[in-house]
């Protein structure tokens, strides 16, 4: 077969599959006249640095679908011809914290022992600021998304809120992604879970996948329901993805820890503080504040071992 120079008498017969998260298409086709079939993969290119200000610029429109808090999301619009519609995600004003975890850098396997959280993770914990969780609150006091809300359990202790996660454009079922965030505000994470949130756990699993199944018809056997450790939110709230979907770093062993094993966790050992005693091991990015902890931690350890020994 020679290279082409055009799709000049291609026929589409179908497409084959799609990757939301790679931006790829793949179909199957016919050239008009010739035998066989081919399979043809289209995947959009990365953007390069000299078309960002003509991207960056008025002849951009942009169509509002998300507001809450400093966070926006927008379909983007360009009036130059060759360029296509992009999904934009706006953080404005930027904390510090938000800078730090979009830049680029080196990721390191931290080890989580029962005294280590106790002595770093949890006083870092308590250290945030409530203004990092106000768009969790906004959406539970219906101050934000309320549009967009798939479903709630308004029990104060048993129940929930669901929607489409940020992050989702809400066009493909295989690339779904919500997140469900309980009412309660005293739970931060995986490390406070006991047997008696497992009432908790059940109402989420039981309602969420059903509400999920009732509006966008993906079944509850190919749904992946899981929570981070750590998240960057310290409010606590489940992820439920597609199966097909791709999501990287936020998919990774160590860091997402899917809802049946939590609850089977709990029901098995859950009486002897299986998430307070039990060492948990994730991947952190060298600019996050609680990777810095960790370092100053250390750091004392090995200050105040010298001072015993005298040295
Ligand atoms: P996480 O596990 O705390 O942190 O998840 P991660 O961002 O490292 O995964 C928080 C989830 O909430 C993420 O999947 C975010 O995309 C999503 N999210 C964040 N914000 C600020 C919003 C928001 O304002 N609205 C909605 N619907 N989702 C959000």
């Amino acid at each position: 077969t020679m290279p082409l120079s055009s799709f000049e008498d291609f026929h589409v017969d179908g497409v084959l599959s799609e990757g939301a998260r790679t931006k790829t298409v793949t179909i199957l086709g016919r050239f008009a006249g010739k035998p066989g079939e081919a399979i043809v993969t289209l995947e959009r290119q990365h953007f390069d640095a000299e078309a960002l200000p003509r991207w960056l610029s008025r002849n951009t429109l942009l169509t509002n679908t998300l507001h809450n808090d400093i966070y926006c999301k927008y379909l983007g619009v360009s009036s130059q011809a060759d360029l296509s519609a992009i999904n934009v995600n706006v953080i404005y004003p930027a904390t510090e914290k938000h800078i730090l975890k979009y830049s680029t850098q080196k990721s390191v396997l931290v080890k989580e022992t029962a005294a280590a959280y106790a002595a770093v993770t949890r006083p870092y914990i308590e250290s945030q600021g409530a203004e990092r969780l106000q768009w969790v609150y906004n959406i539970l006091e219906k101050k934000a998304e309320a549009e967009r809300l798939i479903y709630e359990d308004p029990d104060p202790q048993l129940g929930f809120t669901l929607h489409p996660d940020l992050k989702w454009d809400q066009k493909q079922v295989d690339s779904l992604h919500c997140v469900a965030i309980v009412h309660r505000r005293d739970l931060h994470s995986l490390r406070d879970l006991t047997p008696a949130h497992l009432p908790l756990l059940k109402n989420l699993q039981a309602k969420a996948t059903q509400a999920i199944t009732s509006k966008y018809g993906a079944s509850a056997n190919e749904l992946r329901c899981y929570v981070h450790y750590q998240p960057s939110y310290y409010h606590f709230h489940l992820h439920i993805t597609h199966l097909q979907l791709d999501e990287g770093h936020g998919m990774a062993a160590g860091k997402a820890h899917l809802l049946e094993d939590i609850i089977d966790n709990l029901e098995v050992f859950g009486e002897h503080e299986y998430y307070q005693k039990r060492t948990l091991y994730y991947s952190i990015g060298t600019n996050d504040p609680l990777f810095k902890r960790f370092q100053e931690h250390r750091d004392s350890q090995v200050g105040s071992k010298r001072l015993k020994l005298n040295l």
